[in-house]
């Protein structure tokens, strides 16, 4: 039987002028406000994404060095921008594919996010080849591993983050948040922080709605109020450099720092680290149950 991956990312424009298209596909037809819009503008100009993309090009590296540790075609799907899960899909069946491994690039399940991508592979690919898909992978040990030892040995306190979501996705019994506690203790255990760890949000969306939390920004200031002055953030619900890393977090809660007088820093994403290309490919390969290549 033929295998291939479909490497499910976001998606980002790749220019200033994508950005209304780009955020009315994430909108799903809902209106958006033009001081929203305006905003949401601002933060790629000062990104600088008519330079580069980083979520794109990132995604792009990360394909193909996932291909070459496969030995299997690995295509790009994004979620909100091109090329579309439904491209992926298209490409993966002229390939001859009859057996698809549906990885999303984000490790915790939630049926605001992961479930999304589920449903435009499905629906693209509408039977006509077998899909193993990918729930979540936030217990990997590999990936548990390549985040612990980026937080071993350091002397501040610990703050994993991942993307809020609206608080409804509680009361769906949603294991989103729990799944994200999961990983932050096991990297906490695994790097032996010991109790100098905590989680909050980030990158809340201005919906109306009330989101999970603490966000990011206020987690830091309770810090400051029981006496921490160094932070380093540990995204783990994101694995590359991308609007919500370098905006949010570099630019946010960096402003949110100086003020409290705050040191803060933050982990490396995986990005296309080899070690994360292999944690990937173990994903894979068990997902299509084919063995490796070693
Ligand atoms: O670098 C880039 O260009 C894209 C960065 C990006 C990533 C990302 C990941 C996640 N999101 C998740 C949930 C939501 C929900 C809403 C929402 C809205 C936005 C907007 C932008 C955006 N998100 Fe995102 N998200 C990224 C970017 N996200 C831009 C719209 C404007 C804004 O919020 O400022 C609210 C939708 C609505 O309005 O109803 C919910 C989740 C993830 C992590 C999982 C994943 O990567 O899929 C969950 C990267």
């Amino acid at each position: 039987m033929s295998e291939a991956v479909i490497l499910m990312a976001y998606g980002s424009p790749e220019r200033l002028a994508d950005v209304p298209a780009y955020y009315a596909d994430i909108r799903g037809g809902r209106p958006i406000a033009p001081e929203n819009l305006a905003d949401l503008v601002e933060r790629y100009r000062r990104l600088g994404i008519e330079e580069s993309s980083p979520l794109n090009a990132i995604t792009e590296e990360t394909r193909a060095a996932l291909e070459d540790e496969l030995g299997l075609p690995v295509y790009t799907g994004m979620k909100h921008w091109a090329p579309r899960i439904a491209d992926a899909a298209e490409a993966a069946l002229a390939g001859g594919a009859e057996r698809i491994a549906g990885l999303v690039l984000a490790p915790h399940y939630s049926a605001l996010s992961i479930k999304g991508y589920r449903d435009q592979l499905e629906q693209s690919l509408a039977g006509r080849a077998e899909l193993a898909f990918v729930e979540s992978w936030h217990l990997e040990p590999g990936f548990i591993e390549l985040l612990a030892a980026r937080v071993r040995g350091t002397h501040s306190h610990v703050v994993f983050t991942a993307h809020s979501l609206p608080a409804r996705v509680l009361a769906l019994g949603d294991p989103y948040k729990d799944q994200l506690l999961e990983t932050a203790a096991l990297v906490a255990e695994a790097s032996g922080l010991g109790d100098r760890w905590s989680f909050s949000f980030q990158s809340e969306s201005p919906t109306g709605e009330p989101w999970l939390g603490p966000d990011i920004l206020d987690h830091l200031a309770a810090l400051h109020e029981q006496g921490v002055d160094e932070v380093l953030i540990c995204p783990i619900g994101f694995v590359s450099d991308h609007l919500e890393i370098r905006w949010d977090i570099d630019v946010e809660a960096q402003e949110r720092a100086a003020e409290l007088g705050m040191r803060v820093d933050r982990i490396a994403m995986p990005n296309a680290d080899p070690a994360f290309i292999r944690t990937l490919a173990g994903i894979s390969r068990r997902a299509l149950g084919v063995p490796s290549r070693a």
